[in-house]
C-alpha cells in the first residue's frame, strides 16, 4: 500500500514513521509512506498557502490551488483523498479496516481555521476526525490513521501479534496482563495463571475480558462479538454476579 501525506509540517511527522511497527513496515516494503510537502505548492515567491476569509473575521484559510497542485502530483484513479478535519466522520477500527484495503491513500492535513470549502467539496472523497477534542492541525490525526492502518496489512506485525486478536478487532477489552516476578511488593499474580492449566488460564482471559468491557467500556458491548456463553457472563454482571463466579 501506500500513503502520501500532505502537510505544511512534515518534520512532525518524519521521526514517528521510522520507528516501531511502521518504521519497520515501511523497511520490509509492505507500506510506501512518502510526506508531501504542500508548502512547495505555494502561490508565488514565498509559497503562500493560507489567505484570510472572505466576509471577513479572523483567522487564516487554506487556499484552494496549491491543495489542487498538490494532489494534481500524487493522485491517480486509484487514489482515496482523505482530508483529517474535525467536522469529519469519527475514525475508528472499523474504519482502519476499510482504508487498509484501499492500494493508496492521500492523507491531507488541514490547518489554520479550516480549509477552503471547495477543496471538501470537489477535491477529497473524504473527511475524518479522530476523535471530540480539539488539535492544532491534522498531523497528530493523520498519524494515528496511518499507525492504525499499516499496522493491519499483511505482513506488518509479527505471527504472535495477528491483528484479529486485537481485542479492538473482537471489539472487546483486554484481559489484565502479568509478567515477572510472580510477587512484586507483596502484590501476587493471579494463581490461575502461573498453575500450568492452559484451559482454565484461556477461560480467565475471557471472563476477565467481557468483565473489564462490562465494567469499562459497556458502549461497546453492543457491538462486541460475543458467543452465547459470554452472552450469559454480561447477564449475570448485570444482575450482580462478578467474574470469579463464572472462572
Ligand atoms: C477556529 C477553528 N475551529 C473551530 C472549532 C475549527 C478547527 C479547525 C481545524 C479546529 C481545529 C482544527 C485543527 N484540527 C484538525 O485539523 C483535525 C482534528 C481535530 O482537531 N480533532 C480531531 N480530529 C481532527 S482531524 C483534523
Amino acid at each position: 500500500m501506500r500513503i502520501d501525506i500532505v502537510t505544511l509540517f512534515p518534520g512532525m511527522l518524519e521521526a514517528p514513521l521510522d520507528d516501531s511497527i511502521v518504521g519497520r513496515a515501511r523497511q520490509r516494503g509492505i507500506v510506501d509512506i512518502r510526506l508531501v510537502n504542500l508548502r512547495a505548492h505555494g502561490a508565488g515567491r514565498h509559497q503562500v498557502t493560507d489567505d484570510a476569509p472572505f466576509g471577513g473575521g479572523g483567522g487564516m484559510i487554506l487556499k484552494p490551488e496549491p491543495l489542487a497542485a498538490c494532489l494534481d502530483t500524487v493522485r491517480d484513479a486509484a487514489s482515496h483523498v482523505v482530508l483529517l478535519d474535525p467536522a469529519g466522520r469519527r475514525f475508528t477500527q472499523a474504519v482502519a479496516r476499510e482504508l487498509a484495503r484501499r492500494p493508496h491513500l492521500i492523507l491531507v492535513c488541514g490547518r489554520y481555521e479550516g480549509v477552503d470549502e471547495r477543496v471538501r467539496e470537489h477535491l477529497v472523497d473524504e473527511e475524518l476526525s479522530i476523535g471530540d477534542y480539539v488539535l492544532s492541525g491534522g498531523e497528530p490525526a493523520a498519524l494515528v490513521v496511518t499507525d492504525a492502518v499499516t499496522r493491519l496489512l499483511p505482513g506488518a506485525l509479527g505471527d504472535a501479534a495477528a491483528p484479529e486478536h486485537d481485542s479492538f478487532a473482537r471489539g472487546l477489552l483486554e484481559h489484565p496482563q502479568y509478567t515477572r516476578p510472580e510477587r512484586f511488593r507483596d502484590w501476587a499474580v493471579p494463581p490461575v495463571l502461573v498453575g500450568g492449566d492452559h484451559g482454565k488460564v484461556a477461560r480467565w482471559r475471557r471472563v476477565m475480558s467481557v468483565w473489564r468491557t462490562w465494567r469499562r467500556r459497556p458502549d461497546l458491548l453492543e457491538t462486541a462479538d460475543l458467543s452465547p456463553e459470554e452472552q450469559k457472563w454480561v447477564d449475570g454482571f448485570s444482575q450482580g454476579r462478578g467474574p470469579s463466579d463464572y472462572i
